[in-house]
C-alpha cells in the first residue's frame, strides 16, 4: 500500500492501518434487536494509508481499481452512492462531533471480497476512523470509534445497520470469536479452537441489491412486534426482552403473520446462540454446527433474508458428512455461506458442491478458507 500511495501522492504515507472483514458464527439480525452476536475478525483486510495535506482537499485512491476521487469537505457533504461514502461518512461524523479535520491523502486496498457479506464497508469505516484518530491525535477509544463508524453507515450511507460489523472489525482477536451483548456492548472473547475443522466461506457471488431496503423493513417489522408486546408487557424494550411464550401466546394474535415470524426468529436465534456458546465451551463443535443449520432454517423460512443460491448451498452442505454446520451469513439476499468443515475433505467437498451449484446456477461459488484474526491496528507509522 505504501508503494501505491507513493506512486500517486509522490510522498510517503504517515500511517498505514489494517482493518479486517468479519464472519459471524451465529446470531444473525439480532444486533439491532439488542440481542447477542458471535462474530470474529478474519484474515481478509482493508489496508489504508494516509497523510495530511497542506490544503483542505480530500484525495482518495482505491489502489486495486486505480479509481480516484478528489474534492473538498463541502463537495463530499452528500452521499454519492460510491465507495468514497464510507470515508466521507466517517469524516462527517468526526466533524459533527467537533473534531478538527485537515486535508487528507488516502489510499486503500485489500482482499475482502466486496458484496460477499464479509463487511468490507465496516472494515473501511473502521480503518478511516482509526487512522485519522492516530494521525490527528484525538485520543478516541476503540468503543468511540466503533460508534462513529456505525453512525457513518446509519446516517451517511443510509443503512440502518446494527453494531456487529464495526465492532468485530475493530475488536477482533486472533483465534477468538467475540460474544457481544448488543444491549450494553459488554463482550467476551470466546476461544474458537477449530482442531481438525476449518471455516470455509462459499460466496454465491449474488450481490445483495435488495439488501438495504429489505434490511430496513426487517427492522421496522421487529419494532412493530415490540410495540405490540409492550401493550401487554411494558418491560419489553426490545425483542431481546421477549421470550417464546410471549411470542406464541400473545404476539401471534396481535400482529400479521409476517411480523410474528420475524419476532419468533429473533427470539429463537438469541436462544440458539446461548446454547451454541455452551457447546463451544464444552469444545463440542458438532453441537455448535447443528445450531448453525437451525439458524439458517430460521433465516430462510421465518426471517426470509436468504435466496435460492444460499439455500441450495446449505442444502448441499447438509448432505456432506464433512460439513458439521452451515448457514447464510450477514444481512442476506446473497453473499456467502459459512461452513464448518473437516480439513482433510476441503478440496473434494468444494469440488462437489461447486459442480452441483454450477449445474443449477451456471457458475461455481468462490471459496475462501479464513482464520480468525486481530482487529483494526496500525501496521506502520512514520
Ligand atoms: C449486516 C449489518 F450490518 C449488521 O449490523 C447485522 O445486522 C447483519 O447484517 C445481520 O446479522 O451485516
Amino acid at each position: 500500500m505504501a508503494q501505491k500511495f507513493r506512486e500517486r501522492f509522490k510522498s510517503d504515507p504517515t500511517i498505514i492501518v489494517s482493518s479486517p472483514g468479519r464472519i459471524n458464527l451465529i446470531g444473525e439480525h439480532t444486533d439491532y434487536n439488542n440481542g447477542f452476536v458471535l462474530p470474529a475478525a478474519i484474515d481478509k483486510t482493508i489496508s489504508l494509508a494516509v497523510s495530511q495535506r497542506d490544503d483542505d482537499q480530500l484525495h482518495f485512491l482505491a489502489a486495486d481499481f486505480n479509481d480516484i476521487h478528489a474534492g473538498t469537505y463541502t463537495d463530499f457533504r452528500k452521499s454519492t452512492k460510491l465507495w468514497p461514502d464510507y470515508i466521507n461518512g466517517v469524516l462527517q461524523q468526526l466533524q459533527e462531533r467537533g473534531f478538527p479535520l485537515t486535508g487528507l491523502n488516502i489510499a486503500i486496498g485489500g482482499d475482502i471480497p466486496s458484496g460477499a457479506g464479509l463487511s468490507s464497508s465496516a472494515a473501511l469505516e473502521c480503518s478511516v476512523v482509526f487512522a485519522v484518530n492516530e494521525l490527528l491525535g484525538y485520543g478516541l477509544s476503540k468503543m468511540d470509534m466503533v460508534r462513529i463508524a456505525q453512525a457513518a453507515e446509519n446516517h451517511f450511507v443510509g443503512v440502518k445497520c446494527g453494531i456487529m460489523d464495526q465492532f468485530a472489525s475493530m475488536f477482533g482477536k486472533k483465534n477468538h470469536a467475540i460474544l457481544l451483548d448488543c444491549r450494553n456492548l459488554k463482550y467476551e472473547y470466546v476461544p474458537f479452537d477449530l482442531h481438525q475443522y476449518a471455516i470455509l466461506l462459499l460466496d454465491t457471488q449474488v450481490k445483495h441489491s435488495l439488501a438495504s431496503g429489505e434490511y430496513n423493513i426487517r427492522r421496522e417489522q421487529c419494532e412493530m412486534g415490540v410495540r405490540a408486546l409492550r401493550k401487554i408487557y411494558p418491560q419489553v424494550e426490545s425483542l431481546r426482552d421477549a421470550n417464546r411464550a410471549m411470542i406464541e401466546y400473545t404476539l401471534r394474535d396481535m400482529v400479521p403473520d409476517v411480523v410474528y415470524n420475524r419476532c419468533k426468529y429473533v427470539v429463537e436465534e438469541n436462544l440458539r446462540l446461548q446454547v451454541g456458546c455452551e457447546a463451544l465451551r464444552r469444545n463440542d463443535l458438532v453441537g455448535f454446527g447443528k445450531k448453525m443449520y437451525a439458524s439458517h432454517t430460521g433465516l430462510s423460512k421465518l426471517y426470509e433474508v436468504s435466496c435460492p443460491e444460499l439455500d441450495y448451498l446449505v442444502e448441499l452442505a447438509r448432505e456432506e458428512h464433512a460439513i458439521i454446520g452451515a448457514r447464510m451469513m450477514g444481512g442476506g439476499f446473497g453473499g456467502c455461506t459459512i461452513n464448518l468443515i473437516r480439513k482433510p475433505y476441503i478440496n473434494e467437498v468444494v469440488q462437489r458442491l461447486g459442480d452441483a451449484f454450477a449445474n443449477r446456477f451456471g457458475q461455481k461459488p468462490l471459496s475462501h478458507i479464513c482464520n480468525l484474526s486481530d482487529g483494526t491496528h496500525v501496521v506502520s507509522a512514520g
